[in-house]
């Protein structure tokens, strides 16, 4: 039987390692989109790579989603089955401050392949996936959010992403394109960017009980998300283009916790005894109650600060993925807890 091939637009990324492995696994002849970068880093990758010069399943193109020739040409050259569009500037912090380039990847990015599709595809095989967020719904009152839910987005990232959403549907509706939106709600694993929550209040507190650094500093502890395991996402993300018919599936876990609730376990299953103050400006401080590695009682080792704070914030996170749970048959089974050990654990082993 002839092997499937997928385009993976974003495979660097934390989710693009684990869709890449979990195609390659399935026989499909992947083939992922890296970009031009001073230094090489394709270290999620690695592992699944070989040599160029060797057969392999995995090849490895270069590419930009802002460069319009050089995404038409790989779909015309590589005729995929499957495409999937990971690629994105992904952090909504940074996208404040970089906002029109979030906007050329995360939003004209997408409209880019679908045109390229759009073109080339004229016998409609192709299938197209679209990374959507949960950041589109913002703070829409009504909870947990589903397929149905008003879309309120408040960041740069979550409007960039809202208009691809909206393409992804318009170019299925227009040109009868597979195209489907995956509505995914936060996903960690232990290969997560450094600069997300979950792994910076991993690596700094693991530091801080090293000794090589003093304090972790952050921003919002109120707000709360609905996290789940990245390898467990990706299944979903193939799954919505398995189905037979394009359409838009929300993807959670249907549990929230806040970004305290995250500092707090870390500390607890570093054995990092604490306490919570707060100083004259109302910003939150912990201290630690006994000597453990480097920390020495009383030493503050997380501390709010402002310049984390964004301008705007999405308060409250959760999602109902019981569409998906019904069509799909896909579920989330890894909780809260697991995903944070499984992260520690192998932060532990590269660090200490
Ligand atoms: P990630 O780790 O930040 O990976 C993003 C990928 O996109 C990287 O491979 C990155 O390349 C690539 N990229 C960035 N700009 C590009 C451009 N202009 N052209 C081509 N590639 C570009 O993000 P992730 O967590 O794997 O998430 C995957 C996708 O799902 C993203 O679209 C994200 O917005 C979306 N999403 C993520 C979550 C989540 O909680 N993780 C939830 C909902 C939706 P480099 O390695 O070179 O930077
Ligand atoms: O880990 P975060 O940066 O993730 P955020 O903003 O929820 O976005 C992630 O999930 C989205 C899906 O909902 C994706 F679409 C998106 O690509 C990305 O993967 O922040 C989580 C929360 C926020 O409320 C933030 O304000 O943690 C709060 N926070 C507090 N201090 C911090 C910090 N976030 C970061 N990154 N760094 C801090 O120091």
């Amino acid at each position: 039987m002839k092997k499937k091939i997928a385009l993976v637009f974003g495979i660097t990324g934390q989710d693009g390692s684990y869709l890449a492995e979990l195609l390659l696994n399935k026989n499909y002849i992947v083939y992922g989109v890296k970009r031009r970068t001073s230094l090489i880093h394709t270290t999620r990758i690695d592992h699944i790579y070989k040599d160029v010069h060797l057969k392999s399943n995995l090849i490895l193109r270069y590419g930009d989603v802002t460069d319009f020739s050089n995404v038409f040409n790989l779909i015309y050259q590589i005729k995929p089955d499957e495409v999937y569009n990971l690629a994105a500037q992904s952090n909504v912090g940074v996208s404040f401050e970089l906002a029109e380039y979030t906007a050329q990847t995360d939003s004209i990015g997408t409209l880019r392949i679908l045109e390229a599709i759009r073109i080339l595809d004229k016998k409609r095989k192709m299938k197209f996936y679209q990374a959507s967020t949960s950041e589109i719904f913002g703070n829409s009152p009504e909870k947990p959010y589903n397929e149905k839910s008003k879309f309120e987005p408040v960041s740069p990232y979550g409007t960039a992403k809202l208009y691809s959403y909206w393409m992804t549907r318009n170019y299925r509706d227009a040109y009868s394109i597979f195209a489907s939106n995956g509505i995914l709600f936060n996903h960690e694993s232990p290969r997560r960017g450094e600069n997300f929550i979950s792994r910076k209040t991993i690596i700094g507190l693991i530091k801080v009980l090293k000794g090589e650094q003093k304090c972790l500093h952050l921003g919002n502890l109120k707000s709360k998300r609905d996290w789940g395991h990245a390898k467990e996402f990706v299944n979903a993300q193939w799954k919505i283009l398995q189905h037979k018919i394009p359409d838009d599936f929300v993807i959670a876990t249907g549990k929230n916790h806040s970004v305290k609730d995250l500092v707090n376990l870390v500390l607890k299953k570093l054995n990092i005894k604490h306490k919570w103050k707060k100083d004259k400006n109302n910003l939150e401080y912990a201290i630690a109650l006994n000597n453990i590695g480097q920390i020495k009682k009383s030493q503050i080792i997380v501390k709010q600060e402002k310049r984390y704070f964004r301008p705007n914030e999405v308060h409250n996170l959760i999602g109902d993925s019981r569409k998906a749970k019904k069509i799909l048959k896909w579920k989330s089974m890894i909780n809260f807890e697991q995903l944070i050990s499984e992260m520690i654990d192998s932060d532990l082993k590269s660090i200490m």
